[in-house]
């Protein structure tokens, strides 16, 4: 495949959607041709199950379920736009990947990690050629939750432990795969943190 594939990670509020933008308008303006799309979602199916896992209900999934339809989503995903995109020569941003289930599903909800493993394999088979990790605590998560003021989802809803366990399993995984992730200081300010990833992003393509 010709193309690049790159992805953010980072506890909900760390900045993902805001560097993701910043970073396709810095590549477009260079004349590379790029494409977001963001997990759960990114696809017709794919935004459906995200209705399904992240609205609030009164049914809400199993860990199980909740770890199979993100699975589905991403199934859907790979094989419908990152492959396709990917060979025509695209870069392709995602807004969270395969690392994200490790974190929330596997140190968040504890699910078995060589499951996951198991599935990333069957449910996507490729990897971003950078990852950048955007590390954040969770009291300036909450803070700038807060400031936007919109109300949380289903798994936004959950506790500062349940966060600081997603946020161990980010180090984690930053720990055995150093080639692939950065892990970035998110509460720098916006304009230094996208002047890094622009650099990098540059050297790599
Ligand atoms: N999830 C999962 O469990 N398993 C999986 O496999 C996958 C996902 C793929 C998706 O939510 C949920 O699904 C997510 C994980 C789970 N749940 N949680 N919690 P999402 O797609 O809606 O993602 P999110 O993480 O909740 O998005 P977010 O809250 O919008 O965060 P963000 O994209 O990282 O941040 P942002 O929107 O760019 O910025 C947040 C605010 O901070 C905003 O007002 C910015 O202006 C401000 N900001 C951004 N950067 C800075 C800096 N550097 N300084 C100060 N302020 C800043």
């Amino acid at each position: 495949m010709s193309g690049v594939l790159f992805s953010f990670e980072g506890i909900d509020g760390a900045g993902k959607t805001t560097q993701v933008a910043l970073l396709s308008q810095a590549l477009e303006e260079r004349g590379h041709r790029v494409v977001c799309l963001r997990e759960p979602g990114g696809t017709p199916l794919g935004e459906k199950i995200r209705g399904l896992l992240l609205d609030r209900t009164e049914d809400p999934p199993s860990p199980v379920a909740e770890l199979l339809l993100f699975a589905a989503a991403r199934a859907q995903i790979v094989a419908t736009r990152i492959r396709p995109e990917l060979e025509a020569g695209s870069v392709v941003i995602l807004d969270r990947f395969t690392d994200a289930t490790f974190a929330y599903q596997g140190y968040g909800r504890g699910l078995p990690l060589d499951q996951i493993l198991s599935l990333e394999g069957i449910a996507s088979g490729i990897e971003p050629r950078r990852t950048w990790y955007l590390d954040l605590d969770s009291e300036e998560s909450n803070r700038r939750r807060t400031l936007r003021g919109e109300a949380p989802d289903r798994l936004e809803s959950e506790g500062d432990t349940f966060r600081d366990r997603v946020r161990a399993g980010y180090l984690e995984r930053a720990r055995s795969r150093p080639a692939r992730f950065h892990v970035v200081d998110a509460s720098q300010s916006v304009a230094s943190i996208a002047t890094r990833i622009l650099q990098e992003a540059l050297s790599l393509l």
